[in-house]
C-alpha cells in the first residue's frame, strides 16, 4: 500500500502521547527540540510523523536521532536528519515548530495534512524517486530513551513510511548513515566504521601499523587517552578502535567514562571547555598527557592537557580548526597551479577565539567568515567553499570538500600525493555533520605526521583570555541581536553598555545572547588578561541581569 496519511492513525497516535499538563513543549532551538523528557514524547511523535513527510516529498532516507547531546541525562531532545545528512533547512524547523504547537488530536491532523499538501506530496510520482522514503530513528544512552523513540516510531507509522531501527547510535554516525544510504552507498554502522579506518589508513600513509614509533615518543604522542562523558560515544569508540586494530592500527587509545551512569556530569567536552577543569576519572593523569573529551552524543571533540595543577591547557574547536586548516594548506602547497583553483574557507562564530582569528588571517592567509551560532549555519557557509573548515569553539565541526573537487582531485590521484591526502582527508571527516570521532582520527594523524605533540599544536597561537558566562531572565526573547549575534538591539541601551564596558579593557570584546538550548543569556568576553576577561563578563552579565529581567543573583 503506498505511504498515505491517516487522519484517524495520527489522532489515534496523538492520544497515546498526550501533551504534558505541567510543561509547554520547547520551540526548535539551536540544535533541534530540547527540553526535560517528562515533555517530549508528544514532541518525538510530531517529529517522526515530520520526518516521514520530509523523507516522501525527498523521496529519500531521513532520520530522527533522540538526544540532548551534552545537556544533562534528565533532559532530552531530538535532531531531525534531512536526505543529503544535513540539518532540517529553516523551512522545515517552522513546519516543526507548527506540529509541536498543534496541542489537540485534532489540530495535529490537520496541521500535518495542511503540509503533506503544501509539499504536494499527493502529487509526487515514481517519476521524482518514488514516493516511499524511509526514517532511520536512532538514540543516545540517556534512561529516557525507550520511550521517546516509540513516540518517534509512532509518527512515523502514522504514514506507512518504512521505518529503520537504529538503536543506540552517536548523532554523526545517524547523519552518516542516511547520507550514505541516499547516496547508495554502503550504511550500516560497520560501514561507518569501515570508512573511518580505511580513510585513517590512507591518511596516515605508512604510520597505522606503527605501535610507539621511537620518533613519536620523543614528543610524547603515543597514546591518547578518551573522556567519553558516558554517552553513548564510550562503546562506538570502543568499536572503531577494534575497527582499527584490524586494520592494523597499534595507536594506543585508553577509552574512559564509559558509563553508562553519570552521563555529562563534571565530564564531556562541554564540562572542559567551559569549566576548563578536568573531567572525573582524570584527576592523576600525568601533567602533559594528551587527552581529548567527546560529548554526550559525540558531536563535539576538545583537546586537552592536565597542567599537574589540577587545571589544563584547552584545545578548543578554533585550535582544532587552525590545525586542519594549516594540514589542508600545506597539502595545497603539493599542488602548485591546481591548488589556487581551490576555494578555500574557514567558518567561525563569534566565539572563536580572538587570536584564532588572527591566526588564520595572518599565518594562512585565510578571511574567516563568521556565522550566528549553531552548526546548521556554519555547515551551510562552509559548504559554499571547495574545502571549507568549521568548528565552533565547544568543539562542534568538521571539513567539507566540494563534489566538484573530490572529482578533480580523484583525477590526478594517482600521480599526487597531496591530492591523495585531501582524499583521505574527505573520507576521515564526516562530510554530514561534526563528529568527534572522526575529528580525533583526523588530528591523531596530523600531530604524528607532523612528529608534533601538544607543545608544538599549543605553540600555534596563544588565545586571549576568555570568560563565558550565563544569566538567567525571566523571558530570554527580550534580548534581540545582530550581526552573527555580536550585537544587541534590544533591549534599548545594552549594547552601549556593553561598548562601554569592551572600551575600558585592553583588546576586550564581549557580546550578550540568547541561548538557543537552555533558557538562560549567554555572555562571553576576551580580554589581554584573565582579570580584564572576567570583570568585562561581570560587567555585561551584571547589565544583562538588570536590563533584560535577571531572575536570581548575577553570575
Ligand atoms: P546555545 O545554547 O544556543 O548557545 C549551544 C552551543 C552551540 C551549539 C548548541 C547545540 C555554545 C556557546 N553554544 O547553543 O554552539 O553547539 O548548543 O548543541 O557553546
Ligand atoms: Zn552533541
Amino acid at each position: 500500500m503506498p505511504p498515505r496519511l491517516d487522519p484517524d492513525r495520527v489522532r489515534d497516535a496523538a492520544s497515546r502521547f498526550p501533551p504534558d499538563a505541567d510543561g509547554d513543549p520547547p520551540p526548535y532551538g539551536t540544535a533541534g527540540f530540547r527540553a526535560q523528557a517528562p515533555i517530549l514524547p508528544p514532541v518525538l511523535l510530531r517529529c517522526g510523523l515530520l520526518a516521514a513527510i520530509k523523507s516522501l516529498a525527498a523521496g529519500k532516507m531521513c532520520g530522527v536521532m533522540v538526544t540532548a547531546s551534552h545537556n544533562p541525562e534528565e533532559d532530552n531532545g531530538a535532531k531531525l536528519i534531512g536526505p543529503v545528512g544535513e540539518m532540517m533547512s529553516p523551512e522545515w524547523e517552522d513546519y516543526a515548530n507548527r506540529l509541536v504547537a498543534a496541542g489537540s488530536d485534532d489540530q495535529l491532523a490537520a496541521e500535518a495534512a495542511a503540509i503533506w499538501r503544501q509539499e504536494g506530496i499527493d502529487s509526487i510520482d515514481e517519476g521524482r524517486g518514488g514516493p516511499v522514503g524511509g526514517v532511520v530513528v536512532g538514540c543516545d544512552n540517556r534512561p529516557s530513551a525507550g520511550l521517546l523513540v516509540e513516540a518517534a516510531l509512532a509518527g512515523v507509522a502514522c504514514t506507512g513510511v518504512p521505518v529503520v531501527r537504529a538503536g543506540l547510535q552517536t548523532t554523526p554516525q545517524l547523519h552518516f548513515r542516511v547520507r550514505a544510504r541516499n547516496l547508495g552507498q554502503p550504511w550500516g554502522e560497520a560501514d561507518y566504521y569501515d570508512r573511518l579506518a580505511m580513510g585513517l589508513a590512507k591518511a596516515s600513509r605508512d604510520l597505522v601499523g606503527d605501535a610507539v614509533p621511537g620518533r613519536w615518543a620523543a614528543v610524547g604522542t603515543d597514546g591518547l587517552l578518551l573522556d567519553c562523558a558516558n554517552g553513548v560515544g564510550a562503546a562506538k569508540a570502543e568499536a572503531l578502535i577494534a575497527r582499527l586494530r584490524e586494520a592494523g592500527c597499534g595507536w594506543r587509545f585508553d577509552v574512559r567514562n564509559v558509563g553508562p551512569r553519570g552521563l555529562n556530569d563534571r565530564v564531556g567536552a562541554d564540562h572542559v571547555e567551559k569549566q576548563r577543569a578536568l573531567p572525573l576519572g582524570f584527576e592523576t593523569v600525568a601533567k602533559g598527557a594528551r587527552c581529548c573529551s567527546i560529548d554526550g552524543d559525540a558531536d563535539r571533540l576538545v583537546y586537552f592537557a592536565p597542567d599537574g595543577k589540577r587545571g589544563l591547557t584547552l584545545f578548543d574547536g578554533n585550535k582544532i580548526a587552525a590545525l586542519l586548516a594549516l594540514y589542508i594548506k600545506d597539502a595545497l602547497k603539493g599542488m602548485p597551479g591546481i591548488a589556487e583553483t581551490f576555494k578555500v574557507g574557514v567558518v567561525q562564530t563569534a566565539y572563536a577565539n580572538g587570536a584564532s582569528t588572527n591566526y588564520l588571517k595572518t599565518e594562512l592567509g585565510l578571511q574567516p567568515v563568521m556565522t550566528s551560532t549553531g552548526v546548521k549555519h556554519l555547515h551551510r557557509e562552509a559548504a559554499s567553499f571547495d574545502v571549507g573548515v568549521y568548528f565552533e569553539a565547544n568543539g562542534h565541526g568538521t571539513v567539507l570538500f566540494s563534489n566538484d573537487l573530490i572529482a578533480k582531485l580523484r583525477k590526478i590521484e594517482y600521480e599526487d600525493e597531496a591530492a591523495r591526502d585531501l582524499l583521505a582527508m574527505a573520507e576521515v571527516m564526516n562530510q554530514a555533520v561534526g563528529d568527534a570521532l572522526s575529528g580525533m582520527l583526523m588530528v591523531e594523524c596530523i600531530l604524528r605526521r607532523k612528529v608534533w605533540g601538544l607543545k608544538e599544536w599549543e605553540d600555534m597561537y596563544t588565545d586571549l583570555p576568555s570568560r563565558q558566562l550565563k544569566v538567567m531572565v525571566a523571558d530570554r526573547a527580550v534580548i534581540k541581536t545582530t550581526d552573527a549575534e555580536t550585537r544587541c538591539i534590544a533591549p534599548d541601551s545594552l549594547q552601549q553598555g556593553i561598548d562601554a564596558a569592551v572600551a575600558r579593557r585592553k583588546s576586550g570584546r564581549a557580546f550578550a545572547r540568547p541561548s538557543g538550548t537552555e533558557n538562560v543569556v549567554r555572555i562571553y568576553a576576551e580580554a589581554a588578561s584573565q582579570g580584564e576577561a572576567d570583570s568585562l563578563a561581570k560587567d555585561v552579565a551584571r547589565l544583562v541581569h538588570k536590563l533584560a529581567g535577571g531572575i536570581g543573583p548575577v553570575p
